[in-house]
């Protein structure tokens, strides 16, 4: 199947609460959709989202559809869909970095490839492991009481019973004694995690992660700067409470460094971070080889990205951390037909071929930008 056309779509979604991060708050979500299509109109669809513009990492949702449009594009017309692997071998000889645009093209391509032969995605990453996928939910309204409530409630209706907690932001002892607050009213029911989003020096890491190991929070997420593997080594050393690496694995070298000086044991693997689906099945490869434990995460994408990142986690075998993919859950809308269903404290990995979503495009040209 010859991709024949490909284009690129930045579209704004709002979300049902401020979503509050070390580095920005969200209340508009941008996402890229990428569409390629094939012979006699097939569709296949790609997603990425970017948090706050250039605020959480270095493509904006402007230079991915640029460099998209004007750089990886043309090597991509005309080539089989089929050899997707070999495509992203050709568009990463030529284009540097860019996983963010790299990994919207070839999710797109990937499902017209699937779709071509009439199956779901994930028969083309080796088969599906896990039907469904344990799904966190991030409590990051800023707000101690509307958070414990966000989570009882959340419990009760058996949607979640693993909550992360964005902490980055503000007064850091503070935020110790928020997630404390939060632990002590969920008890043992709930898993309760914090992300730093890199906010945190090292001393200052040491005593809030000293509290929150007593507290009996179960996992630290990328408390120290992404460049700062040195420091994120000392403190896995140092703590029984499992350090997550996550912006300090933005492509296979970095995640390879990682492992070998254990900069963190556990790992969250996000498509957009090293460029795209095959790749991060390859971070999962280095992670198993290394003994690192595995967490599946998000940018915070509406369905169809989250179907995309679903696909490929449910072919991993050991996924002890489970998954943050509540990205729909977040927005007030939707650009699909159908939704992602939630159940059980569970997402069901959508069927169907391609990512099993259907492309509700009127929706679509409701909240994209007209550039
Ligand atoms: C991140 O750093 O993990 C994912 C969920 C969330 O609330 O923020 C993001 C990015
Ligand atoms: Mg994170």
């Amino acid at each position: 199947m010859n991709i024949q056309t490909l284009d690129v779509l930045i579209v704004d979604l709002p979300t049902i609460r401020p979503h509050q991060l070390a580095m920005h708050t969200i209340v508009m979500q941008t996402i890229i959709l990428v569409r390629v299509t094939g012979e006699g109109g097939l569709e296949g669809w790609g997603e990425v989202a970017t948090i706050g513009g250039a605020s959480y990492c270095a493509e904006t949702p402007e230079a991915i559809k640029m460099n998209i449009e004007k750089y990886i594009k043309p090597l991509v017309i005309g080539r089989n869909a089929a050899h997707f692997d070999s495509i992203s071998h050709t568009v990463n000889k030529h284009v540097v970095g860019n996983t963010f645009a790299k990994a919207s093209v070839e999710a797109a391509i990937v499902e017209l490839a699937a779709k071509a032969r009439g199956i779901p995605v994930h028969e083309l990453f080796g088969g599906q492991i896990h039907a469904s996928l344990p799904v966190a939910w991030t409590l990051a309204s800023g707000d101690t009481r509307r958070d414990i409530e966000e989570a009882k409630e959340s419990l009760h209706a058996k949607g979640h019973n693993i909550f992360k907690l964005k902490i980055g932001m503000g007064e850091p002892k503070r935020n110790v004694a928020h997630v404390l607050k939060i632990k002590e009213a969920v008890g043992d029911e709930a898993s309760v995690r914090v992300d730093v989003n890199q906010a945190w020096d090292e001393t200052t890491a040491m005593y809030c992660i000293e509290a929150l190991e007593d507290g009996g929070i179960d996992l630290i997420e990328q408390p120290l700067p992404a460049w700062n593997k040195e420091g994120m080594a000392r403190l896995t050393t140092r703590f029984k409470v499992p350090i997550m690496a996550d912006e300090s694995l933005s492509s296979l070298e970095e995640v390879y460094q990682v492992a070998k000086y254990r900069a963190g044991n556990v790992f969250s693997i996000k498509p957009a971070n090293v460029g795209g689906l095959t790749a991060t099945k390859k971070v999962a490869a280095i992670a198993e080889a290394a003994g690192i434990s595995l967490y599946g995460g998000t940018m915070i994408e509406s369905s169809l990205g989250t179907a995309i990142s679903s696909h490929l986690y449910s072919t991993i075998p050991e996924m002890k951390y489970g998954t943050e993919l509540f990205g729909p859950l977040l927005f007030t809308d939707t650009v699909t037909a159908n939704a992602i269903s939630y159940e059980d404290f569970r997402l069901k990995v959508p069927s169907g071929p391609g990512y099993g979503m259907e492309m509700d495009v009127e929706k679509i040209f409701h909240y994209a930008r007209e550039y």
